[in-house]
């Protein structure tokens, strides 16, 4: 039995493989990371050979693969119970958020795409956007400060839902989005964690560039 691998597409665009390596770093465990240059020649193929869904993050461990970010943060949080909140009430909150975060925030997810090492970038803040933005303050808002005593994360400690969000404080730190009090501080926490910075610094050095998420130039 080797290391558990992690397929994850370029550090600097892909916000669904950061969510995955966040979880598993953050368990502290040994895996090995697989690059995959998005869009690059082949790379489609490259996937397909691991996941019939052609995307990244791929999870594989021994002959087991897991695919999509939230199977795969389901199948670690069997084997690592810590990385739901230990509360019951508190664990369907935060697989809320979290699922809400997996199957929304649309006009965000096109509007800024993730882009770690961009800065200064500026987009038309359209009515879906705004509501985005807000609704994820507001939840930011609301779990830190149920929580605040608990430690810094959304619900205390660590969980999968602070590995969902954790995109999105670079999406805002590209595209000067300001954050009210409470998530403001969230959103340094995480910007100064070690583990994304980690992550941050490997985005700055990668010199691959996707057009289509180069958006916001001024
Ligand atoms: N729902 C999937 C989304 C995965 C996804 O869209 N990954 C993107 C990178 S962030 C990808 O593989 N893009 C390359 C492609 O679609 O060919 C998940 O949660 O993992």
């Amino acid at each position: 039995m080797g290391n558990p691998k992690l397929i994850i597409g370029n550090k600097n665009y892909s916000s669904w493989s950061l969510r995955a390596w966040l979880i598993l770093t953050k368990l502290g465990i040994e895996f090995e990371e697989v690059p995959v240059l998005l869009f690059s020649e082949g790379y489609k193929e490259e996937l397909l050979r691991c996941s019939p869904a052609g995307k990244v993050p791929i999870y594989i461990e021994d002959e087991l693969v897991v695919w999509d970010t939230l199977a795969i943060a389901e199948y670690l949080a069997e084997k690592y119970p810590t990385l739901w909140p230990s509360n019951v009430k508190q664990r369907a909150q935060a697989r809320s958020i979290s699922a809400e975060m997996h199957s929304g925030f649309f006009a965000l997810r096109g509007a800024m795409p993730m882009n770690c090492r961009a800065t200064e970038r500026e987009v038309m803040l359209t009515a879906e956007l705004r509501d985005d933005i807000q609704r994820i303050q507001d939840i930011w808002t609301k779990y830190r400060n149920e929580n605040a005593e608990a430690g810094s994360w959304l619900f205390g400690s660590f969980s999968i839902a602070d590995a969902m969000f954790a995109p999105v404080v670079f999406r805002f730190n590209t595209y000067g989005v300001s954050c009210d009090s409470v998530a403001g501080e969230y959103m340094n926490m995480i910007l100064n964690d070690s583990d994304v910075k980690r992550w941050y610094e490997a985005a700055k050095n990668e010199i691959a560039v996707i057009e289509e998420d180069e958006v916001g130039i001024v």
